[in-house]
This record gives structure tokens, sequence and C-alpha cells, in this order.
């Protein structure tokens, strides 16, 4: 395959309202992220793919666009925006923005015009239907709750909202909706911009008619993915923008695309055929979930090692030498991965280490999210007024009120999946508000800062933060951790996830024990080699032990070179 920048880089994802708050307000800001690009250089990271900062009423924290070519006023103006480019640049890290364009804000210019009149050429920019017998036009749910379809009074039709009902779907069967995006991309790019994460980019193409989905479950309204997900013209707008736009840069795409096989990765990421770069899929995501769950984060469900290796084995053998990965254990929608699948107790660093060491040794893009670095972990505020995120103010009141849950029972899932998890402040220090803020943060911190912070990571030679860095730094001199060919090992052990990357005459042996428990290790017969060389650990491992057999401690990991 290729050499590429983007398959050699190490991402790292930026929350901006809980990042860093420059000037007292609570919340995080673009001046934040400049007076920090010097902690993220010490990381050693390539690229930032930066979450919303255009201008939004933050219905959703800025995934609900109002204006694509300005910036939310809470977290600067362009031309601080400009300056975190520059300084970036000046550090050799490049910019990755997100872009979000299967739906806007609905006090976007163009939602108030598509509402004003049937008339108007902006009716046509979204999804307008009337309904059915005094109902919805179908009966799908919006991944927020509820239906995806809201009444105008004033126009007497519905408009489609996958999302909440502040984020109306753009229509993208309407080709000047298409070139008006072209042209905003095109825009970015030429200021500068290094590439996109494109938000839920498979929902883009709804089946023609959007017909009911099946009843699957009581409930009123059902998950209709098959029609949106994945849908009918998403090869042909794809094929599209990258004619029209991205063909003429030279920069890196990402698409978040939930539900997808890795057929559907192949197709998207292919080199030669493929629209993307690489693309986040969530089957990893999906192994703590109540498999008759529809819709993540409503539910908690014991996950099993062998169904981690099967979807991450799968993962990497399927798009080997075709298409591309792209790595992440967490992000701002997700919980955080060392309470998810470490332990943030007693082995809180082993297992944070070990993660990373996962992360960094599979084949593909890793992605660290703001606060992976250190460690940070979930956090269990008492009370839902302490949340803040939409989804999950909506998921308390569907279960309490109108399921009739248990409060207790609601909470122990939002402790579990909230995404609130990710979004508290990070942790800069042991002082007020974990040095975030000098205000009132718009979120609490998580309450555990005294001990987990970044400054406490810096003064440590063996924290997490130290072991990010040299992961990052062995990435950069170890060709074979990029490009090396995957395989799995110990297929079935219960405890322990091995596998080796093949590159040329060098093999890599990663040993990673994700359990709490001592768990015995056999080198099978098909990993033959002459010398060992240990690259990272994170226990002291004496060099005369043989690697053949031996016992791997809580949440061990090593990493041997083989020749
Ligand atoms: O998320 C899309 C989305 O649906 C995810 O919330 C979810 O993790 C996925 O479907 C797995 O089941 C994106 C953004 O990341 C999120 O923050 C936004 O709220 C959402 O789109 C709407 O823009
Ligand atoms: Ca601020």
């Amino acid at each position: 395959m290729k050499q590429t920048w983007w398959k050699e880089s190490v991402v790292y994802q930026i929350y901006p309202r809980s990042f860093y708050d420059s000037n007292g307000d609570g919340i995080g800001d673009l001046r934040g992220i400049i007076e920090k690009l010097d902690y993220l250089a010490a990381l050693g990271v390539d690229v930032v793919w930066l979450c919303p900062v255009y201008r939004s009423p933050n219905d959703d924290n800025g995934y609900d666009i109002s204006d694509y070519q300005d910036i939310m006023p809470e977290f600067g103006t362009l031309l601080d925006w400009e300056e975190l480019l520059a300084g970036m640049h000046q550090r050799g890290i490049r910019l990755i923005m997100d872009l979000v364009v299967n739906h806007t804000s609905d006090e976007h210019p163009w939602f108030a015009q598509s509402r004003a009149s049937k008339e108007s050429a902006y009716r046509e920019y979204y999804i307008w239907r009337d309904g059915q017998d005094g109902r919805e036009p179908n009966n799908w749910a919006s991944f927020f709750g509820g239906s995806v379809w809201q009444y105008d009074d004033a126009s007497a039709q519905y408009y489609l909202h996958l999302f909440s009902k502040k984020q109306p779907d753009l229509n993208w069967e309407n080709p000047q909706l298409r070139a008006e995006i072209y042209a905003m991309m095109h825009w970015w790019l030429r200021k500068g911009v290094d590439g996109f994460r494109m938000d839920v980019i498979n929902m883009i193409s709804k089946a023609p008619g959007l017909p009911d989905a099946p009843q699957v479950t009581g409930d009123r309204y059902q998950f209709g993915g098959q029609y949106f997900i994945n849908g009918p013209r998403l090869h042909e707008f794809l094929a599209e923008m990258k004619r029209e736009v991205l063909s003429k840069y030279d920069v890196v795409t990402v698409g978040e695309t939930p539900m997808v096989t890795t057929e559907h990765g192949i197709a998207l990421t292919h080199e030669e055929l493929g629209h993307l770069n690489m693309l986040f899929q969530f089957e990893h995501m999906g192994i703590d979930e109540d498999p008759g769950a529809t819709l993540s984060r409503r539910s908690i469900w014991p996950w099993r090692l062998r169904d981690l290796k099967q979807v991450m084995t799968r993962w990497q053998k399927d798009l080997a030498g075709k298409g591309w990965n792209s790595q992440y254990l967490t992000n701002h929608d997700m919980p955080r991965a060392v309470s998810r699948f470490g332990d943030d107790g007693q082995y809180r660093v082993e297992s944070a280490k070990l993660l990373a060491t996962f992360l960094h040794m599979l084949h593909g893009t890793p992605y660290i999210y703001q606060g992976e670095e250190i460690g940070m972990t979930n956090v269990k505020f008492p009370s839902i007024q302490d949340y803040r995120d939409i989804e999950t103010l909506n998921i308390y009141r569907e279960f309490v009120e109108d399921k009739g849950v248990a409060p207790e029972a609601a909470m122990a899932i939002i402790h579990a999946k909230s995404r609130d998890n990710a979004r508290t402040p990070i942790q800069w220090d042991a002082s007020a508000h974990a040095g975030f803020t000098t205000g009132t943060p718009w979120i609490k911190v998580n309450p555990n800062y005294e001990e987990i912070n970044v400054q406490q990571a810096l003064n440590d030679p063996n924290s997490i933060f130290a072991y990010y860095q040299q992961l990052i730094r062995l990435r950069k001199s170890n060709p074979i951790i990029v490009y090396g060919t995957y395989d799995l090992i110990l297929e079935e052990h219960e405890q322990i996830y091995a596998f080796t990357r093949s590159w040329q005459a060098e093999r890599l042996l990663i040993m990673l024990n994700f359990s709490k428990d001592p768990s015995d290790f056999m080198l099978p017969p098909e990993v033959p080699f002459a010398t060992k060389e240990l690259l990272i650990s994170n226990y002291a491992v004496a060099a005369a032990e043989d690697i053949r057999q031996l016992t791997l401690r809580a949440f061990e990991a090593r990493v041997y070179r083989l020749r």
C-alpha cells in the first residue's frame, strides 16, 4: 500500500468546550487551545481533529450549526482561529475540522427561509413531507428519542431530523444544496485546513419514499436505519464531493460511519476507488450494548474479550491491502476507555497504558481523545441536574417519566454510558476546577482531579502521558507499526489479547492481559524467533525472561521485536 502522511500520523481529538478556558467564562475556547499547543507538541501528535467551533445555538454542543463560515462567539473569532491554525502549523501539527453536513441548526438562515415559504428555493434544502392521517409521515425514531418528524404549524408539513428537532436534515437530493456545501468546504480548505472529519456522513442519502421501519419493539417509533444509513446515493454523493472538492487538495478525510460492515469500509476507503481515506466504525463500541437495543448508550451489557478480538480482527484482516482503518477507544460521544475496557480503580494506570498499547499497535491511524493521555475516567454525578448532554437528558426523561424505569436504574446506565463522561473538563492541575477555568465550568469537573491531572503526569516519568509519548515516538521510528500485517494469536484465550505485526524480515509481538488476574501466556509455534528486543512495557521486565511461556501481571502489556 502507498506510504502517506496520514497513515503515519497520530491524531488528537479536541472537544473545545471542555479543553481549556482562557477567559474565565467557564467555557473552553480557541485561545485556550492556543495556550496549550506546546502541550500537544510535547505529546508528539501530528494532527488535531477539532470538534465543531462554528456558530451554533448549542442544542447539541456545536453539532447544530447556524453558520458554517464563522466561529461560535463563546469560542472566539475567525482571527483567533487563524492564529490557532498558524500556531499548529508552526509546530508541524495539521488541523482537521469537523464537517457536519447531514443537518444544520434550525437557526441556520437556510432553514429559516425553508420554513418561511413552501415556494422558497430553500424549501428543497431540507426534507419536508405531509403527514399521514394526522400523524407523522413515517414511524422512524430519532437518535435522541421520539419521532424524527417535527410539525410546522405555518406550512402544515413536517420536517425530518434524525437527531434533535433543532437539527433538521439537509436534502442531499438537491444539487444546489450540494454545491453550497462544496463551496463552503473550498472556503475552509483555501484557509489551509488539512482535512475533515465528516459527521454521520453515511446518513446523507435517504431511501426514496422514506418507508416505515419494521415494528421490532413495542415502541411507537422504530429505528429506521436501513432506510438512511449507507443509503442508495451515498457513493454517488461522495464521488461528487471528491471530484469537486477533495481531489484538489492534499488533505485527509475520516468519515464517521455508524453501522458499517467491513465491505462498506472497503468500498468507502479503498485506496484507488474509495472516496474517503478512513472511517470510524462502531462495532467495537457495541460489544457492551444489549443486543436487542437499536440505539446506543441505552443499555449496559457485560462485554467479552472474545467479542473485541473478533470485531477488531475482522476489521484488521478485511481492510488489509485495500482500505485503511482508524483506531479509537473513545471519543466525545463515548464513555472513557479506561472505565469501559480497563479498570479505573486499583489498576487505572496499568490498564490505561495497556489500552494505549492496543490503540497504537493496531494497523490503522490512532486517535487519542483529550484526557485519555492522562487516564481520565468516567464520572458519576449524583443528580441528573449535573448532566448537560441533550441525549443523556432525553434518555433520563424517556426512561423515568415515560417508561417508569426506577431513577437509580436510569442513573446506572447514565453513569456507564453518558456522553458527558467524556465531556467533563480536562484536568490540568489540582487547583480549583482542575485549573480548567477561573470561573464556573459549564459542566462540573470530575472530583478525581486532585489525583488525576496533567501537572501530575508531566512531573512523573512513569505517567500514562509519558507512556503515550513513548508509543508515539516508536511509531515514528518503526514503519512496521504503521505498515505491518496484523495476525491474531491465542484466539481462544479469555484474558489475553495477543497479536503480531509483520513487515519485511521483522515481527512485533504484542501481549495484552485484559484482566486483573495474572494470566498465562504461551507463544504458539507459528511465531518462531531467534532474538527478541523489548520495545515497550507497562511493568518492569527482566531481560532474561523466556517469552515462550510466562505469566502476565494485572493489565500487563508488552511489545517485543522479534527477529
Ligand atoms: O454522532 C453520531 C451518532 O449517532 C453517535 O452519537 C453514535 O455514537 C453512533 O451512532 C454509534 O451508535 C455524531 C456526533 O459525533 C455527535 O456528537 C452528534 O450529536 C451527532 O453526530 C449529531 O451531529
Ligand atoms: Ca472561555
